[in-house]
């Protein structure tokens, strides 16, 4: 894979870079997309299950396709392109891993610093008295949702659901870090879920370089300084590779 040469010089440069991820991240670990060819809801409608009023209307039906979910993710583990970005931490100073993901595969990675835009299926919380429900209290084998063992309140996992707000602290804190990188770097993801879709769009207009590692061309692809076209868990390794020996290690 030939770079090209604007973006071998931010890579020799650059201090603080950004990783800006999404569901495709993942998809070589086995956990299905939302959207394109291969996304779980070209068969199931998001709206039917990632708001609260779905929640709240038939609960066992959303809380069951969570714990499929969280099925999945606890028999997987990261991939290349995870284990790739955690080893950027060795030659910059400065690296932020800003996911929409809720599958902590990153965290297991080993990433230092990770901003979760939208929760953490890990999770969850009693929707009445707010107590919190971590992993290892849910039984997998359920598929009933949980009652709060305080106030007999539904359990609900801790992800951000449409018409809902982002952790605002967390959102802030990301948005800052895009600010001020050198490298933004979209991996994996659609774009079309704002505000986190902001948060490339404000890189690049405080002077970030962007870059785009999809398999396809997405929103984003007509805005961005540099596209590179295959599976992240592919190319990331790669890109690393370059990063190796422009630095000499
Ligand atoms: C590969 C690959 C491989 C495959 N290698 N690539 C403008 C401003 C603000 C808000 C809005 C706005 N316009 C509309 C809104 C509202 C709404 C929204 O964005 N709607 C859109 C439909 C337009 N946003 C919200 O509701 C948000 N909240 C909000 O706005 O609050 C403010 C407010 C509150 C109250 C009143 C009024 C305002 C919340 C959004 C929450 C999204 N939640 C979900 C579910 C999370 C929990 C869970 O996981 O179950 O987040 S939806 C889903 O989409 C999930 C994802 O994080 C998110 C993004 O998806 P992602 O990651 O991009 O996945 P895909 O599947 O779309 O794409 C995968 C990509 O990978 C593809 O491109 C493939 O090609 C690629 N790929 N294999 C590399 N191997
Ligand atoms: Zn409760």
């Amino acid at each position: 894979m030939n770079l090209d040469e604007a973006f071998l010089e931010r890579l020799k440069t650059a201090n603080s870079i950004v990783f800006f991820t999404g569901a495709g991240i993942s998809a070589e670990s086995g956990i299905p997309t939302f959207r394109g060819k291969d996304g779980i809801w070209n068969k199931l409608k998001p709206e039917e299950l990632a708001n609260f009023n779905a929640f709240l209307k038939n609960p066992d039906m959303v809380w069951e396709w969570y714990q499929h979910r969280r099925t999945i993710i606890h028999e997987t583990g990261p991939n290349p392109a995870h284990y790739a970005i955690a080893n950027f931490e060795n030659y910059y100073d400065d690296v932020s891993v800003v996911t929409q993901n809720v599958d902590n595969l990153h965290g297991r990675a080993g990433s230092s610093h990770i901003y979760e835009l939208h929760g953490n299926i890990e999770r969850n919380f009693c929707v009445d008295c707010k107590t919190d429900y971590d992993d290892s209290k849910i039984d997998l084998s359920n598929k009933q949702v949980p009652k709060c063992e305080e106030c007999g309140g539904l359990i609900r996992p801790d992800v951000v659901w449409f018409g809902e707000m982002l952790p605002q602290l967390v959102f802030a804190n990301a948005q800052r870090k895009a600010e001020q990188s050198d490298i933004c770097f979209v991996v994996g993801t659609s774009a079309v879920i704002y505000p986190a879709a902001y948060i490339p769009i404000e890189a690049k207009r405080h002077g970030s370089y962007l870059v785009e590692i999809n398999i396809e061309e997405t929103e984003i692809s007509s805005y961005v300084d540099c596209s590179l076209f295959g599976k992240a868990g592919e190319i990331m390794p790669v890109i690393l590779d370059q990063i190796k020996q422009l630095k000499n290690y």
